[in-house]
């Protein structure tokens, strides 16, 4: 699964598959017989960056996600938007470069915006094709045990948390996303709402979930009602894959010393 060479991608970054092996990767809130074992030393010299971003295949086929999320529509989001966030990134890091080099720097705040925009909208996408599977081949149905259990700490019940993350996500305006994510100084799951494709999101929030609530995500098949489309989006939920990022991130928390980092 895609998700997982991702997830294990991510990991691989971290110090080494080798190393984790057999490591328990629950949190230490479940109690010490299912604490973090001792992470691996930090990875060196560090993943480089690559000389230019491309656009990661779907992790499943264009009609995978039938009839929730339409062929046409998937066709559209993935080839002509992800990857027009892919090109953008590209861009405005090339721009940011040739600025450096030329020390102009008249139009950095343009560049900024762009490049955070196109940065979101790149990696948002990846969380978001991976946090999807076919209904019933993996999608849809309830988290699993650990997940479910700190969505009940921190939102009252699984209910309460899809009726709030369906009313954030529903009530974005205009363009944007719905986000569950984990944000490790909060010690917290939090639903947020993302306008456009970076603002309104805290700094540190390290995304779980996501629902993307642009137009292009849904109007094909749904048009003007959104509510319909999240509600058909829940059925296509990988919560394998949205439990795997909550033991990246809470894992990442404890590799970095504790808490307070
Ligand atoms: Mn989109």
């Amino acid at each position: 699964m895609s998700s997982r060479r991702e997830f294990l991608g991510e990991l691989t970054a971290l110090g080494g598959l080798t190393t984790l092996a057999g490591l328990s990767l629950l949190p230490d809130a479940l109690g010490p017989s299912m604490a973090l074992a001792d992470p691996p030393p930090p990875p060196a010299p560090g993943g480089a960056p690559p000389a230019e971003y491309t656009l990661p295949p779907l992790p499943y086929d264009y009609n995978a996600l039938e009839p929730h999320i339409d062929e046409q529509t998937m066709r559209i989001h993935h080839d002509k938007h992800h990857a027009g966030y892919t090109k953008g990134l590209n861009e405005a890091l090339q721009k940011l470069q040739a600025a450096r080099d030329s020390g102009d720097f008249s139009n950095v705040q343009q560049l900024s915006r762009l490049l955070a925009f196109h940065a979101g909208g790149y990696y948002n996408h990846i969380v978001f094709w991976n946090n999807l599977a076919p209904a019933g081949k993996g999608g849809g149905g309830e988290p699993g045990e650990t997940l479910a259990g700190h969505l009940n700490r921190d939102f009252g019940s699984i209910q309460k948390f899809r009726d709030h993350f369906s009313a954030a996500t529903n009530a974005v305006e205009g363009n944007g996303w719905g986000v569950l994510g984990y944000h490790p100084q909060l010690k917290r799951l939090v639903v947020m709402t993302m306008m456009n494709q970076q603002d309104l999101v805290t700094t540190g929030l390290r995304p779980l979930l996501m629902c993307d609530v642009w137009e292009h995500a849904y109007y094909l098949k749904y048009q003007n009602v959104r509510a319909d489309y999240v509600k058909a989006w829940w059925n296509v939920v990988n919560w394998k894959n949205v439990a795997e990022r909550y033991e990246a991130a809470l894992y990442r928390v404890k590799r970095a010393g504790g808490d307070d980092n």
